[in-house]
């Protein structure tokens, strides 16, 4: 029998980079524990993390490409599954130019960093502007505002939890969710520190959440009027003289025209449509002027909207006026070993370089949005989706109105998956590559260091060598490049590529370098979270754009969708909102029995009041129907829900037949997104407006 052995890594399933502690004989895992010397997690763990080894051992994962025939998936070699692959996206691209071959990217690209290293070289060579991602079903509205008021799309302001005295949570469940463009392992006890310092933690969602029981203070908000809400405490702080700049006194350009175009959004004015009090909005603005530090932390609930880019544009702007912009305790701007903001100074960025053919929606980082994917592939004529290619995405499940997108990929002449699972989405490839993951994986964190409350670094090495004929997502886009440019491997790794970027980064001259990761495997710890903004932003004039004209133009938009009265859509009366499970993570991690095991977790919640109104009782099944389609699943009576508010949770649906996922497959869930509509965007970004779907609900 081999020696039991420890090894040390960061888990790659969510953005709260724990460190983990893996003891293993032989091949078999004995244990898997939060590393307590991970100098950034200090032994935080989740219990996703655990189901590591089931991903790694399940035998649904798919180790072999896989080819579609009329007999059925047959398995074939790397060799021929490449050239095949080549040959049908070059005859694509030669018959109808090379934007007829569309990309989708799925969350787990931002948790590989061979992947994050190698793409840009795989789309040089395909060579398409069709490039979708499911950062417009998430984030894009963060990266907008970035791009406009700081002049780089990768500068984002990261609450600076630890040393916060005052912490306005808009639509984030950080308690549930582990906290997202905000990685702080152990969020939970970093909430109860601001607590037990004398601080305040404040939460505003249609749902009490998980996070709202920990807070000092729960404020109900109806779904989409955050953006309303946030100019309302803007409109405080002028209105009462608490704008107060401090140190970027000097350093802010369009205050003027801000005030302005915040008067007519008084508390008084907007409560009713968002369902608050007004005083307990100027309540709130206040306690944010006079707060010692203070910082605003909007998420998904305020991204994911029809306003979700006024709304990180506010969040900022909520920082800036209280003094809280790139200063301890307010929102602050990490310092990453492996920096992605590049030097762009006067550089323009790609936001509006181009529009979506169909829709004329706008390109941002070099992008279009997901919710227009299905329209670019059904709609002929020239520069239509002829064919794609899906990497680590699952976007029949995951994306807005994922049902049009299962007709769409089944109209398309040839579709390639790199994927693990043969799942909703891959099934309508006729090529799937199958990768590596998880613990066979080497990682490192290119995006989440940048997006930590605390600057810290580390790489993990595999844990379990792949077997010969197994391939790293890495390699398998650079074997496809390879293929359709004809060229010869010029033998860069990923790992190559970090090395260079660490010995070239901030922390270059100090010794940083991969080695000397390699030499920490519990990581680095490189301080907190210092002011730097002066460095590292990236307008030409060094100044903060705090009314870029955009968002004063889209304040038009706002006042046009008149609220109150959607509220009396007779034929949807409902809005409905989406919520995460502790114990699942996105569409991907239902085939860990472990994980899903014990009552179906999939239910449509809604307050009792509400049910019973509709003859509905606790547990039984109830339809819930949109104006694009149907579902079916148990209602779960919850008082935490606001009235005429209803949650489901996402990524769930794996009941669809001809999947490979046996233990996801058999989980009574269903998919939100056959009902959700890739028409409802956030018009200023495209990004996807999942919340405030207008539904009813009825007795099935
Ligand atoms: N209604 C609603 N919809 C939502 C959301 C919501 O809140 N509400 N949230 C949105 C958000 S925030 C996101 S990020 C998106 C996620 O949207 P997607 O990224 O499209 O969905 P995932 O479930 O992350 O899909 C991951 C896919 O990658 C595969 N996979 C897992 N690990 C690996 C790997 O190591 N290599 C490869 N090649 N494949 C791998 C899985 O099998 C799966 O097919 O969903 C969005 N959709
Ligand atoms: N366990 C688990 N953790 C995850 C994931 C997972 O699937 N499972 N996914 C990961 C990913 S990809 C991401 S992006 C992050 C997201 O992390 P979070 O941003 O924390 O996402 P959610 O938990 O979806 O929280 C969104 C909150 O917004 C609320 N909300 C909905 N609509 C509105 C609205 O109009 N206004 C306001 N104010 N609130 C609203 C919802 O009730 C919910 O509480 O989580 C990551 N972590
Ligand atoms: S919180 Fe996220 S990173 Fe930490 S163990 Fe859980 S899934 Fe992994
Ligand atoms: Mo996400």
């Amino acid at each position: 029998m081999s020696e039991a052995k420890t090894h040390y890594r960061t888990c790659n399933i969510c953005e709260a980079m724990c460190g983990l502690e893996i003891k293993h004989q032989g091949g078999e895992i004995l244990s898997i524990k939060g590393d307590n010397n991970d100098p950034f997690s200090r032994g935080h763990i989740c219990p996703k993390a655990v189901a590591l080894q089931d991903f790694y051992r399940d035998k649904d994962r798919l180790k072999t490409p896989l080819k579609r025939t009329a007999d059925g998936w047959q398995e074939i070699s790397w060799n021929e599954a490449f050239a095949e692959i080549a040959t049908r996206f070059r005859d694509v691209q030669q018959a109808h130019g090379k934007d007829a071959v569309g990309v989708y990217l799925g969350n787990p690209n931002a948790h590989n960093f061979g992947n994050a290293i190698m793409l840009p070289r795989f789309f040089k060579a395909l060579g398409t502007n069709n490039r979708y991602s499911s950062a417009s079903a998430d984030q894009l509205p963060h990266h907008v505002a970035s791009n406009y008021m700081l002049g780089a799309g990768m500068l984002i302001p990261i609450p600076d939890i630890d040393h916060t005295d005052f912490m306005l949570i808009i639509g984030a469940n950080p308690i549930v969710s582990n906290g997202s463009l905000m990685t702080a392992p152990g969020v939970g006890k970093r909430l109860k520190a601001i607590q037990q310092r004398g601080g305040k933690v404040v939460v505003v969602d249609p749902r009490r959440t998980e996070t709202a029981k920990k807070a000092d203070r729960h404020l109900f908000i109806r779904p989409e009027t955050d953006a309303l809400f946030m100019l309302a405490l803007v409109h405080t702080l002028f209105d009462e003289q608490r704008v107060n700049l401090g140190h970027l006194e000097s350093r802010i350009h369009g205050l003027d025209s801000l005030a302005e175009a915040v008067k007519p959004y008084s508390p008084e004015t907007v409560a009713d449509a968002c369902g608050m009090e007004a005083t307990a909005i100027r309540e709130l603005a206040r306690e944010m002027a006079t707060a010692k530090s203070a910082v605003c932390y909007s998420r998904m609930g305020a991204s994911t909207q029809s306003f979700g880019g006024l709304c990180q544009w506010l969040n900022n702007v909520l920082n800036i006026l209280t003094g809280n912009f790139d200063r301890r305790g307010g929102a602050m701007f990490p310092q990453p070993v492996f920096d992605l903001v590049r030097d762009k100074k006067g550089k323009p960025s790609s936001y509006g370089r181009y529009e979506s053919r169909v829709r004329k929606l706008p390109y941002f980082n070099n992008e279009f949005p997901v919710a227009t994917l299905a329209d670019e592939i059904l709609t002929p004529g020239e520069g239509q989706i002829r064919a794609m290619i899906t990497v680590a995405g699952n976007p029949v499940l995951s994306a807005p109105g994922g049902m049009r997108l299962e007709e769409a990929f089944d109209a398309l002449e040839f579709m390639v998956s790199v994927d693990i699972y043969l799942n909703e989405t891959t099934r309508h490839a006729d090529i799937i590559l199958p990768a590596t993951t998880g613990l066979e994986v080497p990682h490192f964190d290119v995006f989440f260091n940048s997006f930590a409350v605390r600057n810290t670094a580390k790489f993990s090495e595999p844990m379990f060598e792949k077997s010969p004929d197994q391939k790293h997502d890495w390699e398998i886009l650079r074997d496809l490049a390879l293929h359709l440019t004809g060229r010869e491997d010029d033998g860069v790794t990923p790992e190559m590529m970090l090395d260079a970027g660490l010995k070239h980064g901030a922390y270059g001259a100090q010794g940083m370098s991969l080695d000397k990761l390699k030499d920490n495997p519990h990581g680095l710890d490189l301080g907190p979270l210092q002011p730097c903004l002066e460095q590292r932003i990236q307008t030409e004039d060094g100044l903060i754009r705090i009314a870029p004209q955009l968002y004063l133009d889209d304040l038009k938009r706002l006042d046009e969708s008149g609220f109150s009265s959607r509220e009396q859509d007779c034929d949807y009366p409902f809005s409905m909102i989406s919520r995460r499970l502790p114990r699942s993570h996105n569409t991907w991690t239902q085939n860990s029995h472990r994980l899903v095991k014990g009552k179906n977790p999939c239910t449509v919640q809604m307050n009792t009041a509400d049910a019973q109104k509709l003859g509905l009782t606790d547990g039984q099944n109830a339809l819930v129907v949109s104006s694009t389609g149907k579902i079916q699943l148990p209602v779960e009576f919850n008082d935490d829900m606001f009235e005429g508010v209803i949650s489901i949770p996402q990524g769930w649906g794996h009941n669809r037949a001809n999947t490979a996922m046996t233990v996801a497959e058999s989980q009574p869930g269903v998919s939100m997104n056959d009902i959700t509509d890739s028409q409802r965007i956030d018009a200023l970004t495209g990004n996807a407006a999942f919340n405030g779907t207008r539904v009813a609900v009825r007795v099935a």
